[in-house]
């Protein structure tokens, strides 16, 4: 596990993980390197005080407070990168999943917020996918909890591999998954969905007995161009999952536009049959 304390060279190596205190910490190292900088450029008419042939008081007081004063805000500033790392990390824990790595359904709730604010009035496509494993209590009795563990986690794996860096995959519970797919038409969200499916048909997990195991996943979609709250396209693609379970399983669906209609007035979804 990465150390909370900032150390080497990731004040620079790391800039890109958002800590607030990491530009106030390399200003002021930044600082103290321009000013050496400066003490060894005009030693000639400034010569330093120490070790030179005469102690100028004047400039060892100048320089003392000088190299206190950035020791102290370097000091302050590590404690705030220290401190906001650990906020990070904790606030990381509590919305991420320890199995499988994938967001968890408090961070969906955060998510879904978010997403309320940004698409109020927007006209933008978005799809949501519903993911339960099939028969995967079968999978935990016949092979053990530890193979469903495994087989939960080649599913993420599966996932992540078939979706693009934009969708966003949340482990809701148990073996239920859900994928959101921003700017994504109900045709392309198709497209991602028969990916997955037809990625994790194909996942083996090693049993003990040296045998393997496999399963499938029934997939539910609903997907809109309008502001429909993303509360109202879970419910719909949940109730499409259920369908495709009916249908035999190992299957995608897309919501009934029906099912949208209680958010938004004119929230009438693209519609088609998969
Ligand atoms: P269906 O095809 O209708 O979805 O059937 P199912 O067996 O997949 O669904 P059911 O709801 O009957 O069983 C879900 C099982 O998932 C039961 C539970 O023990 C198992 N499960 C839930 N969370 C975990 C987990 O973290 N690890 C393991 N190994 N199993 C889990
Ligand atoms: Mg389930
Ligand atoms: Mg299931």
């Amino acid at each position: 596990m990465r150390p909370l304390c900032p150390r080497d060279n990731e004040l620079w190596s790391e800039r890109d993980d958002g800590l607030r205190s990491r530009l106030p910490t390399m200003l002021v190292f930044a600082s103290a390197a321009f000013l050496m900088f400066i003490r060894a450029l005009v030693a000639g008419i400034a010569p330093f005080p120490i070790g030179a042939s005469t102690l100028d008081p004047t400039w060892l007081a100048v320089f003392s407070y000088l190299a206190v004063g950035h020791v102290v805000f370097a000091a302050i500033f590590f404690l705030a990168m220290t401190m906001e790392r650990r906020e990070a990390e904790q606030r990381s824990f509590a919305l991420s999943d320890p199995l499988t790595s994938l967001l968890n359904r408090r961070a969906f709730g955060d998510f879904a917020q978010r997403m309320a604010r940004r698409r109020a009035g927007l006209r933008e496509p978005l799809a949501l996918l519903v993911l339960d494993l099939d028969h995967f209590k079968g999978v935990n009795d016949q092979h053990g909890h530890d193979v469903g563990d495994r087989m939960l986690k080649a599913f993420a794996d599966a996932s992540e591999d078939s979706v693009r860096p934009t969708d966003q995959l949340f482990r809701m519970g148990g073996e239920e998954f859900c994928f959101v797919l921003p700017s994504t038409t109900l045709d392309e969200a198709i497209a991602v969905a028969e990916r997955v499916r037809r990625a994790f048909e194909a996942v083996k997990v090693e049993t003990r007995d040296g045998i393997t195991a496999s399963t499938t996943v029934s997939i539910g979609i609903a997907a809109t161009s309008f502001a429909v709250d993303i509360e109202f396209l879970l419910a719909a693609a949940d109730a499409a999952v259920y369908e495709a379970k009916a249908r035999g399983r190992n299957r995608v669906v897309v919501a009934e536009p029906s099912t949208l209609l209680h958010g938004e007035q004119d929230a009438i979804p693209l519609r088609r049959s998969a």
